[in-house]
């Protein structure tokens, strides 16, 4: 769909750019970071919360919807979007990624993925058509097909296969698919291996996705091989589809993806951390938890606007993190969830300028730069 995507202004010192996905629930502006919202909701905020730090995307997972409470009640409910009352863009993903990181046992063949549920242990199997039918009922403005996602370290064999049910598989998901108004992406795997890369997008490419995805990252390499295989894909895929890095990431690798042409982000750092007390800063990322906090009166970020840093100090946090008072989860995922939100905004204004490179130096000499 090539109306579906459309690029505001390229840079011509590199591939990275400004664009708008076309939705069906909206527009979104990208490079965009989606935060994750698992169970139909990001976890310890509201919608409303959301929106008010900024967010226009958020993404949800096929896998878990389907085992609780199932995707047949949020369909017979009006989707998912009247189900967690979100009005802006879900992009869901197809559960390859979660039954290789959650189901307790599984057994892939062309044919599919047989898993054992996390929650009750239960055996259940994954198709590229379940999963289809799983996000259109869900109702999903972008959904993804049913990958295999290799771990890392692992022999180039699997990565062979990988690749090769993951194509199949793709194929059957473009024509598995009915409701045309929800836009599907391919994902591209091929493990640490740059000739599976280039094979993974060259195969995938032939068929007719709306976008495509870099699967298979950040799932224990290091930063450089992430940004090596970023690098083969890139030159690949028409520069005319939007581009998605799945489970990505620190601040540092966004910014060093959309250097190398990434468009489109998702990971549950900003969220999860908060959780553990881990705040993202422009100067750094801080601990709540730090005694060097005790007495601190000041915001968590100085230079931030968002709720929790225009009226709760360090102090407060830390207090009420080590009495585990349920606030300062939502208190600290605000927060962290406007931290992205601005990083990417800051990123696209950038980009608008020509005045991304600048940008990033600034990035880096501030975040070394403790206050
Ligand atoms: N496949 C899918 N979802 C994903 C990944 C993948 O490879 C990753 C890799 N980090 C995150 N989420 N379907
Ligand atoms: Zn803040």
């Amino acid at each position: 769909m090539p109306d579906s995507f459309k690029i505001l202004h390229s840079s011509k010192d590199g591939p990275y750019r400004t664009g708008i996905l076309n939705l069906f629930h909206g527009q979104v502006k990208t490079p965009c970071f989606m935060p994750v919202g698992t169970l139909a909701t990001v976890k310890a905020v509201s919608p409303d919360e959301l929106k008010e730090a900024g967010v226009g995307f958020i993404l949800s997972n096929a896998y878990h919807l389907y085992l609780r409470p199932g995707h047949e009640l949020i369909r017979d409910l009006g989707g998912l979007h009247s189900f967690m009352n979100w009005d802006r863009p879900i992009l869901t993903d197809s559960g390859g990624f979660q039954v290789y990181s959650l189901a307790s046992m599984r057994k892939i063949t062309e044919d599919g993925v047989v898993f054992q549920s996390h929650l009750d242990g239960s055996y259940h199997k994954f198709t590229p058509e379940k999963v289809i039918a799983i996000q259109e009922a869900l109702g999903s403005d972008v959904m993804m097909c049913l990958d295999w996602c290799t771990g890392y370290p692992v022999e180039r064999q699997e990565v062979e296969k990988a690749v090769e049910i993951t194509t199949l598989w793709a194929k059957r998901s473009i024509e598995a698919r009915e409701r045309r108004e929800l836009r599907l992406f391919g994902i591209i795997q091929g493990g640490m291996h740059k000739d599976l890369r280039r094979r993974s997008a060259n195969e995938l490419l032939c068929l007719d996705f709306d976008g495509y995805a870099i699967g298979g990252l950040s799932v224990g390499e290091s930063q450089d091989i992430m940004l090596e295989m970023i690098e083969e894909v890139v030159p690949i895929v028409p520069r005319s589809y939007p581009l998605y890095l799945m489970g990505v990431g620190t601040p540092e690798d966004i910014v060093e993806a959309v250097h190398r042409g990434v468009d489109m982000f998702d990971c549950v750092l900003p969220t999860r951390n908060a959780r553990n007390g881990m705040a993202f800063t422009r100067f750094g990322n801080l601990n709540i938890k730090n005694a060097a906090f005790e007495r601190d009166s000041s915001p968590l970020d100085p230079e931030c606007s968002c709720y929790t840093c225009s009226r709760f100090s360090r102090a407060y946090l830390r207090h009420l993190y080590k009495s585990r008072e349920l606030l300062v989860y939502r208190l600290l995922t605000i927060h962290n969830i406007f931290y992205y939100m601005e990083l990417m905004n800051s990123i696209r204004q950038s980009i608008e300028k020509d005045t991304f490179m600048d940008f990033k130096k600034r990035f880096y000499e501030q975040r070394a730069n403790k206050k």
